[in-house]
């Protein structure tokens, strides 16, 4: 059993020039949106002024209840029409679950009301009443509110990596890297919220945003008048799995203008394995709308290079976790070895990343891989220094000299 209270109010605050014919409209249809939220068996009672109360007899743990406050939350937010007034509503949530916060029905709907209130006052989306449940639980709803709340208030942001050519010691693609910009936390690691980002489907807004946003920052480069350089994104395989993937990139590619090719999605090995037909024909469509394709994190423990062959890819990277590993194991120097040599068999751009030493370089070198990306030639990097580094792709110079020299101590963590 879990109550749930939920209070609304309008943005901007207008209720008094509504009037009472379009005010009961109003609640009319937020009464039928709110029951579209609710599963069968569970109520809500219009309980005063602005404020609902969700019973619902039976949860099956938290997610339950986050899945439904998720939903109330995107069925208020929606705008109302109200004749010729178009109204907006926000809504603040307090919990409170039995047994855990009150043994009868009295002290559930009290303790919801304070919880509500609590959320209210600090313009939270929900609060629980206290946080004696299942904590681990808890910080997951928690974190799936703080990434919706991330997008809204646009706490993104990219990162940017070269891809070192060893050859021409030049830049030869830039990766975009995901960071999230929170304001109390910093600047926080796509480790720590990518698994929460997948679970709740809210990597597939969030990874188009890094999309949208990498290939306008390439196109800004361009128009700063630097010279054309691919970019490459990461795709989720959440995002891979979604139908619409290849229109979503079409879209993508036609507002910001970007060349095609000047786009390079990186897919892990073995988000590629879900579903063999549907992997090769969605890489088939993506390669025809003219962009790159990379297979990302590629080790020698997937039975993928049995499936290689048919997946039309321009570029292999060879998984940091090997990389890190060549210098102590013989073994797996090997394995880089054949990896490496398959790359080149195929035609394929081969790019070991997470290079952090010089010995790794060496033994990559050695190996016969050209091209490296990670921490030894530049920690991912803001646009402005991005700049910088691309500037110098049309320069004499060598980047790579000057990478060690200057942009390693100004670059970020
Ligand atoms: O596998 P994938 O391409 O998604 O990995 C990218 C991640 O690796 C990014 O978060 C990036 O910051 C991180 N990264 C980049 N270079 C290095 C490196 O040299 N060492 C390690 N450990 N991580 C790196
Ligand atoms: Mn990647």
């Amino acid at each position: 059993m879990a109550i749930m209270f939920c209070k609304l109010y309008f943005l901007p605050d207008i209720r008094e020039n509504l009037g009472t014919q379009k005010s009961k409209e109003l609640l009319s249809t937020l009464g039928k949106r709110l029951n579209s939220c609710i599963r069968s068996g569970d109520t809500v009672i219009h309980w005063e002024n602005d404020k609902y109360a969700l019973l619902m007899p039976q949860v099956n743990g938290i997610d339950e209840i986050a899945k439904i406050n998720k939903r109330i939350k995107q069925s208020v937010e929606q705008s109302f029409k109200l004749g010729d007034t178009t109204v907006t509503l926000n809504g603040s949530l307090g919990i409170a679950v039995y047994p855990q916060d009150g043994s009868d029905i009295n002290i559930l709907l009290a303790n919801a009301n304070i919880a509500l209130e609590r959320a209210y006052q600090s313009k939270e989306t929900y609060q629980f009443y206290n946080e004696s449940m299942n904590s681990q639980a808890l910080v997951a709803l928690e974190l799936e509110i703080l990434l919706q709340q991330a997008l809204d208030k646009k706490e993104f942001k990219l990162y940017y990596q070269p891809q070192i050519n060893l050859n021409t010691g030049k830049t030869e693609a830039i990766e975009a890297l995901l960071r999230w910009e929170h304001p109390e936390f910093g600047l926080v690691p796509p480790n720590n919220f990518i698994k929460s980002a997948e679970a709740t489907q809210l990597i597939v807004p969030i990874g188009e945003w890094a999309i949208r946003q990498a290939c306008q920052q390439n196109k800004a480069w361009q128009q700063e008048g630097l010279p054309p350089s691919r970019i490459t994104v990461s795709l989720s395989s959440v995002q891979f799995q979604q139908t619409n993937l290849v229109s979503k990139i079409a879209e993508i590619l036609t507002e910001t203008v970007l060349e095609p090719q000047l786009l390079e999605l990186e897919i892990s090995a073995v988000s590629l394995l879900n579903n063999i037909e549907y992997s090769k024909t969605t890489l088939q469509n993506l390669k025809g709308l003219g962009v790159h394709i990379a297979i990302d994190d590629f080790t020698e423990g997937f039975s993928i290079l049995e499936y290689l062959k048919h997946f039309p890819l321009d570029t292999l990277k060879i998984d940091k976790i090997l990389v890190q590993q060549l210098a102590q194991s013989p073994k797996d120097l090997a394995i880089a070895n054949a990896l490496i040599g398959l790359g080149k068999g195929f035609d394929l751009r081969v790019v070991a990343e997470g290079v952090e030493t010089q010995e790794q370089v060496d033994l990559l070198r050695n190996l016969d891989c050209q091209q490296m990306q990670g921490f030894w030639f530049s920690r991912p990097l803001e646009a402005s220094e991005t700049s910088k580094l691309l500037s110098l792709n049309d320069s004499e110079s060598d980047t790579l000299g000057q990478i060690a020299d200057s942009l390693m101590q100004e670059s970020i963590d």
